[in-house]
């Protein structure tokens, strides 16, 4: 594949490799937001708003979606990386029609992704015309009869895709689906195809909902917590306090993850000052090196260390009461279990027996045990099936519905997992579109739409030509990043809502359009006075959040206002169509979306009035509820899986992409890695001693990187070995610069997520 370096600027600086640390938090992260804080947002505008985040009357925080506590937000709930999120947000810098018309685009594509996020904030709408070099500034007004017209005249409605990134409010997520539907497609790709969709899938499947089943306060009863695939000082930093109260209280926690990461071995509270010296809390009691694409064979080995247990004092290790009321499926599962050579398992898994054992022993006795999963399931070749056979290890001791237990996949950005709860889905249910059919009077289309990778290959084959992005940023968070720039320049028309200026504006169709939104932080003021939006956490809370910082330009519009100018527009001329929903009062007046919502979706009875009491409110989950499970057999279902056959080649290393410390998703934030002990760069590639050894090669050495799938190859230059610990013929890489590697065909079975955390590379020396 020819070299395009505009898609992966390389960063000027060389990276320095101190050892990675062994407590995470504490005065550096109280240091490190400082000085984000005053970067960009000077830092009493910064401070102000710190006190503001997760607060009851507050914004939620715009970084990932772990809960408050249920009493919430008598004090802010420090977070260094929601500081950094909040600071990116509320910087005072301004992308505006002077900068565009100094910058081509060009000249921007030339500049790496960090540099690209620290201009700021977008202020105006922008448009780039077929051929020219520069963006202009257009009017709301021209924009949305443009975009109008663009998707009036395509053949058929699902031409156009409409993606979704996760940051996006319930009340705008609503209207943004319900004007795609209207429009006539179900063609909504959204960032959960790449993080979570494995889980959804899994736990429809086998307890019947594809949510986590357990509470905040679920954490301070727990006696086992699983950390698996997981980085949470990093992704989750208010995760810490959950699992120090519950190490305090007693809880065994474990961690599965090749690399052992710095958040789960101890943790200083940054705001205990009076014990920012000490050693902090120790979190894991074990580790468990898996290998990459190891898990489900760790999984059975546990599992397999309480059937022997079981066998040898029957009903003390497995919970049959439990199994017996409430599951199906048992049988086969254990007849596959017992099938299951050890000597498979340990070559899979990558850990000794003995690891293995101290996992079980802990596992076995645990009365309530809680198992939070991330990325490192989610997106392995069999993200799905180990999911599933994670459930099975929680059925097994009758850890759904009881408290202090349950399995809770661990949520990214702030409102994903609200954004599906409002229909932003490219397989809706019966249900919901009947619903939707019954509150506007209108027929939905119901053939399912394309997800992430279909909609990335129906560009490529020109099958699409528009796109349409809510939010995210599109081009370097999905994977092939050559074949993804391909598809999108393709297009007749490209627009982006967007917050702030990212790589995605940059490789664009035919013309392109940048749509200025308000962020979380900022006052959203509309026709019936200030508005606030509802978003829903990683456990199922839905809560209100307010912006309180004056947005930087007139010609900011919220996401919401957004959509129903979009949607006058594009229905200007359908009486019909422009008859269903009065979109001006919605504009207007967001309780009036929220009574929509009600009417639509289960769970939301009474909306308006219960979003406003403090904490907001608890979706229903028949499962932790009820234990009641929605599933074919109507019972938590057991499922059966083979041990799949994984090789990695022996020449090659099994690559996963993972987040640094100073990034969230595609937004480079600084070139830190403070607890993996990198500075001042992010091209690296973490390897084993031994594999480095074996190809002659040495720590600090620059190495290109070859990734291979099928026939195909794929290559990246200039990224430095770091000698680390992580498990032989393992290695690791950031993205978004590594997903050049990642081939489009790679895809987890069943979800489609890109398989992000399984690559299989080749390396050899660059030649300076
Ligand atoms: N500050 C910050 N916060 C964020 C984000 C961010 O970028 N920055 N992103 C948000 C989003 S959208 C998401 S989805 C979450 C992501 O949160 P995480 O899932 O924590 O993110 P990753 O960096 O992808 O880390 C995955 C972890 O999986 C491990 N891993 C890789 N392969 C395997 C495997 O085969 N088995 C096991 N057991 N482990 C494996 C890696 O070593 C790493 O520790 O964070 C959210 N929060
Ligand atoms: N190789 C590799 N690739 C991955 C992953 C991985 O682990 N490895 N992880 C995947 C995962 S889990 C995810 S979730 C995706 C993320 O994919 P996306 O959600 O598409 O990407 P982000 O980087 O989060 O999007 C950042 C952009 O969102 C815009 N933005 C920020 N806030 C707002 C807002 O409030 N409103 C609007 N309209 N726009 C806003 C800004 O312009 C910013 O540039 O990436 C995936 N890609
Ligand atoms: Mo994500």
């Amino acid at each position: 594949m020819s070299k395009r370096p505009e898609l992966n600027p390389l960063e000027h600086t060389r990276p320095l490799v101190s050892p990675p640390k062994d407590v995470a938090a504490g005065l550096p992260a109280i240091l490190s937001s400082m000085k984000h804080m005053l970067d960009d947002t000077g830092l009493l505008r910064g401070t102000n708003e710190l006190l503001k985040l997760n607060q009851m009357k507050g914004f939620d925080c715009p970084g990932c979606a772990w809960p408050d506590p249920d009493d919430r937000r008598e004090t802010t709930e420090f977070c260094e990386n929601g500081a950094k999120a909040v600071a990116e947000e509320a910087t005072l810098k301004r992308v505006d029609p002077e900068f565009f018309a100094q910058h081509s685009v060009a000249a921007l594509a030339e500049m790496s992704d960090y540099e690209i996020g620290k201009f700021g904030r977008l202020t105006h709408p922008m448009m780039i015309r077929e051929n020219a070099s520069h963006y202009e500034p257009i009017s709301w007004d021209e924009a949305f009869k443009r975009i109008a017209l663009e998707l009036n005249s395509l053949k058929s409605p699902d031409e156009a895709i409409f993606y979704t990134s996760g940051r996006t409010s319930n009340e705008a997520a609503f209207l943004y689906q319900l004007f795609i539907r209207l429009y006539g497609t179900n063609n909504l790709p959204d960032c959960s195809n790449m993080c979570h969709e494995s889980s959804g899938v899994a736990l429809s499947e086998s307890i019947g909902i594809g949510k986590g089943s357990v509470k905040l306060h679920d954490f301070e009863l727990a006696d086992c917590i699983l950390v698996i695939g997981q980085n949470p000082g990093t992704n989750h930093p208010r995760m810490l306090t959950a699992l120090q109260k519950a190490a305090k209280n007693g809880a065994k926690i474990i961690s599965i993850n090749p690399l052992f990461e710095t958040g789960v071995k101890a943790f200083i509270h940054p705001q205990e000052f009076w014990h920012w010296f000490g050693r902090g809390t120790a979190l894991a009691a074990l580790h468990v090196p898996v290998k990459v694409n190891g898990d489900l064979a760790v999984f059975k080995g546990i599992m397999k260390e309480m059937l022997d247990e079981e066998e040898k004092n029957p009903g003390t290790i497995f919970n049959l009461d439990f199994i017996g009321r409430y599951t199906s499926g048992y049988e086969s599962f254990l007849e596959e279990l017992k099938a299951t050579s050890w000597d498979l398992i340990l070559d899979q898994a990558g850990v000794s027996r003995a690891n293995i054992k101290a996992a079980a022993d802990i596992i076995m006795h645990s009365k309530r045990m809680i198992a939070c999963f991330a990325m490192g399931l989610t997106q392995q070749t069999n993200g799905v099936a180990c999911i599933q056979e994670l459930v099975n290890l929680l059925l097994l001791g009758g850890h759904i519905g009881r408290e202090g237990a349950g399995v809770c996949p661990v949520r990214g950005h702030s409102n994903v997992q609200g954004d599906r709860t409002m229909g932003i889905y490219e397989k809706p249910q019966k249900e919901f579109l009947d619903s939707l059919q019954r509150e506007f009077k209108f027929d939905p289309p119901r053939d399912f739409g394309w997800d992430t990778v279909e909609a990335i290959h129906a560009m490529h084959e020109r099958r699409a030509k528009i796109f349409f992005g809510m939010g995210g940023n599109f081009l370097s968070a999905t994977p092939d990043t050559h074949y993804t720039a391909d598809a999108l320049r393709q297009m007749n028309l490209t627009v982006q809502v967007s917050t702030k200026l990212n790589r995605g504006h940059l490789i664009h169709g035919k013309e392109a359009i940048i749509l200025p939104c308000l962020g979380r932080t900022d006052i959203d003021q509309q026709a019936f006075g200030p508005q606030f939006v509802t978003v829903e956490d990683s456990m199922g809370v839905v809560h209100t959040s307010v912006g309180n910082l004056k947005p930087r330009s007139i010609h900011q519009k919220s996401e919401v206002a957004i959509v129903c100018g979009l949607a006058k527009a594009t229905f200007a001329s359908d009486g019909f169509k422009a008859s269903r929903v009065d979109w001006q009062a919605l504009e207007d007046d967001y309780d009036k979306i929220r009574s929509h919502i009600e009417n639509v979706i289960p769970g939301f009875s009474d909306y308006n009035n219960r979003v406003r009491k403090a904490g907001g409110f608890y979706l229903p989950h028949a499962p932790r509820d009820e234990l009641v499970f929605n599933t074919e057999s109507n019972r938590a279902q057991f499922s059966t899986f083979a041990l799949p056959e994984v090789k990695i080649p022996k020449y090659a290393l099994m690559l996963m992409t993972i987040r640094s410390h100073d990034q969230f998703n595609t937004t480079i934030y600084g070139l830190h890695d403070r607890y993996r002990g990198i500075t001042n760069g992010r091209r690296v590639i973490f390897m084993n001693e031994e594999d480095i050894r074996e190809r002659g090669m040495s720590d600090g050495q620059w190495v290109d990187i070859t990734s291979h799938f099928g026939e195909e190859t794929r290559s990246a230059e200039k990224w430095m070995i770091v000698r680390y610990d992580i498990p032989k013929q393992n290695a690791a890489a950031y993205f978004p610069e590594a997903n050049v590697l990642v081939p489009i065909g790679s895809v987890v079975k069943r979800s489609n997520t890109p398989t992000y955390k399984t690559i299989v590379v080749t390396i050899k020396a660059s030649a300076l």
